[in-house]
């Protein structure tokens, strides 16, 4: 599915193998934004979200955000998935998760962690999260903060290795990154991250990717759940354009 990379997008595929994040700025006009925006704010009430409850953050995953075709569009966008797939050296990276996020605020942000498994060491560039921001962040108000290099200390290439703990996590130096709307963050799942308070609604839409190949033992047991109940819902619910990302065989 990948196609040839633009120079621009290589520099930030580097980007993110070396610091685990990185971002994607303008992807989306402010029209675009608008129209993902409308969207996101109608499934949170047409799924039973509501408006937002202040100090609450609103997840929804799985299908039923396909329903909505300008957020559809954002989990196989091309230009997202030629980033991933070069990430990942994956040519159709698999879609794991679609999911949203809204934080209302006043929200006291997100503690340190990280998204791999505690206790378990992960082969190199397994897995791959991408996040398209529909709110400006900043230093004053819900920037993810992280520390730059440490999704390389939960990888398996290393036979001394031991896995990270969570005292190592909190004992991290976190520099922020600060994401505008129409931006996306490319984040490596296992880099250390946190969010800092939320003083502004903070909404975006987000999705992880993985291989086909080999991937940690707890990956490979959530990877066989999802798969299994993927088979459950209809190809024609899922977007044509997402299906190849969707669909494991
Ligand atoms: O909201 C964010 O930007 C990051 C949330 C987070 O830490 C996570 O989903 O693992």
């Amino acid at each position: 599915m990948a196609s040839e990379i633009s120079v621009e997008d290589q520099v930030l595929v580097e980007t993110v193998r070396k610091n685990g994040i990185g971002i994607l700025r303008n992807l989306l006009s402010p029209e675009e934004i608008k129209a993902v925006r409308k969207e996101f704010d109608q499934a949170h009430l047409d799924l039973g979200k509501g408006p937002g409850t202040p100090g609450v953050r609103d997840s929804m995953s799985g299908e039923a955000l396909l329903a909505y075709p300008n957020m559809a569009a954002l989990y196989s966008h091309p230009r997202i998935m030629n980033i991933i797939s070069t990430m990942l050296s994956e040519p159709t990276p698999w879609v794991w998760v679609v999911k949203t996020n809204r934080y209302t605020p006043e929200h006291i942000g997100v503690q340190k962690h990280t998204d791999g498994f505690l206790g378990e060491l992960a082969p190199p560039f397994t897995r791959q999260a991408m996040a398209v921001f529909l709110d400006d962040v900043d230093e004053e108000s819900g920037a993810l903060t992280y520390v730059p290099g440490t999704h390389l200390m939960h990888f398996n290439d290393n036979p001394n290795r031991l896995p990270p703990t969570q005292e190592d996590i909190d004992a991290g130096d976190y520099i922020p990154a600060t994401p505008k709307a129409g931006d996306v963050v490319f984040r490596v799942p296992e880099v250390w991250h946190a969010v800092i308070p939320i003083r502004r609604m903070r909404r975006y839409v987000t999705a992880s990717y993985s291989i086909r190949g080999q991937v940690s033992e707890t990956m490979s047991e959530r990877m066989s759940q999802a798969i299994a109940q993927r088979k459950k819902i209809p190809r024609d619910n899922i977007p044509e354009r997402l299906q190849p990302y969707w669909i494991w065989d």
